[in-house]
């Protein structure tokens, strides 16, 4: 009778939880701009033509569903690494690149810090103030103790370069410093070329353990342009972790596809780490997804279907830049004298408003514009049809 009266309610979490309550919010003209999930200008979410291609030929004819390899299939691992490495990268040639499938992009993070606290148990844990509220979950449920290095500056829409250098070379070896590659969650305010190359040359002279989590590639400038600080690191000959989601890029969210790759000394190390995860694997949940894994594997190696993909995800990025255009736009007229810049300069799905906690819950009580606490919204949730909605209600909240 007693037996879980100690269990403590769980609160919910902040991104997740607010898919539940715009959905049950009965107004006719609510906007979801919570999680950071791509809709179409109906405010749709999309299957890519490159998807439904791949499903017709998984369907037709119906194929048996064996448990797959605990790392998944070959062709999705080779997908991964020629995505964030290259295709014809002198490290995969080396094979020096142990990858797995994971579930999603939340299972790479997982498998990756499970296996990093297990191979470096004193090892802590830095992600960058503010970050994905998730990366800190994970890692904390790994066993990790997770510190903040200093990244947004509130104050200029921009980034605190010598604090987070500064701070960086503070860390002691091996430290984990989970950084985003490109499209910073929750900010869109990434480094530039030349400040990745610094952070890296002091992930290199620290040795520290960068862990690149790339949610959003292809959602930035380009899909080789956004992967710009792994391939710079490999060729500074940094040994790395990297976390790959096929969540937003493929919209194949709750079809958990992702990866993860650790680039390693040489062939022998590699084996012996993608040994290790698959070990990981087996403890946890055994091998990936069967389904999602498919589609992966048939658009990635497939050169039509891949050119296809590449072209819709560049479709969903043009779009999201065109809303960041027009909200702009709108905000700098309703009011006046004020900068909206910010949210043209920010890549990737997101947009900081800047809105305070009791801003975002007034937006969300008075209006049903759902976003979360810290001022995050995705601005993918924008359309023709609700932008200016949005907007005025953000005008609304900001000009007092
Ligand atoms: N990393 C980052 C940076 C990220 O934004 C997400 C998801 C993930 C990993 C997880 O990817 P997945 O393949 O779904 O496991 N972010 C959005 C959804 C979420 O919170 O789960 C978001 O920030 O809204």
């Amino acid at each position: 009778l007693f037996m879980f009266s100690h269990v403590e309610p769980y609160a919910g979490d902040p991104i997740l939880g607010l898919m539940d309550k715009h959905k049950q919010d009965p107004r006719a003209d609510k906007v979801n701009l919570g999680v950071g999930v791509y809709f179409d200008n109906d405010g749709k979410l999309p299957v890519l033509n490159c998807v439904q291609k791949a499903e017709a030929q998984i369907a037709n004819p119906p194929k048996p569903r064996p448990y797959l390899p605990m790392d998944g299939l070959p062709g999705y691992r080779a997908a991964c690494q020629n995505l964030l490495f290259g295709k014809d990268a002198q490290v995969l040639k080396d094979k020096r690149v142990a990858t797995t499938a994971t579930i999603g992009g939340s299972g790479a993070l997982k498998v990756g810090a499970d296996f990093i606290h297990a191979w470096f148990p004193q090892a802590k844990c830095y992600v960058s103030d503010p970050t994905w509220a998730n990366h800190i979950g994970i890692f904390e449920g790994s066993g990790f103790a997770v510190g903040k290095y200093p990244y947004y500056d509130a104050a200029t829409n921009g980034i605190k370069f010598d604090e987070l250098i500064a701070f960086l070379n503070t860390l002691q070896a091996h430290d984990v410093v989970l950084l985003h590659p490109c499209c910073h969650n929750p900010t869109g305010v990434d480094l530039t070329q030349a400040q990745w190359d610094k952070v890296l040359e002091v992930v290199k002279a620290k040795n520290l353990l960068a862990f690149m989590d790339i949610a959003y590639q292809g959602f930035g400038e380009d899909m080789d342009a956004d992967v710009y600080a792994i391939r710079k690191a490999v060729d500074m000959g940094l040994l790395f972790f990297v976390s790959n989601s096929f969540s937003k890029n493929l919209s194949l969210y709750g079809e958990r596809v992702g990866g993860l790759s650790v680039v390693c000394k040489d062939e022998a190390q590699a084996k012996a780490v993608q040994g290790q995860l698959q070990f990981n694997i087996r403890r946890i949940y055994s091998s990936p997804p069967s389904h999602g894994g498919h589609v992966v594997d048939i658009v990635m190696n497939d050169e039509a279907l891949f050119n296809e993909w590449v072209q819709e995800v560049y479709v969903m990025r043009d779009r999201i830049k065109d809303m960041r255009q027009k909200l702009r736009d709108s905000l700098e007229a309703k009011l006046p004298g004020r900068s909206f810049e910010y949210i043209t300069k920010q890549n990737g799905m997101f947009s900081y408003t800047g809105l305070t906690p009791e801003q975002v819950a007034r937006i969300i009580k008075d209006f049903g514009i759902y976003m979360v606490a810290n001022g995050r919204i995705s601005v993918a949730g924008l359309n023709a049809s609700n932008i200016d909605y949005v907007a005025n209600a953000m005008a609304e909240v900001l000009k007092d």
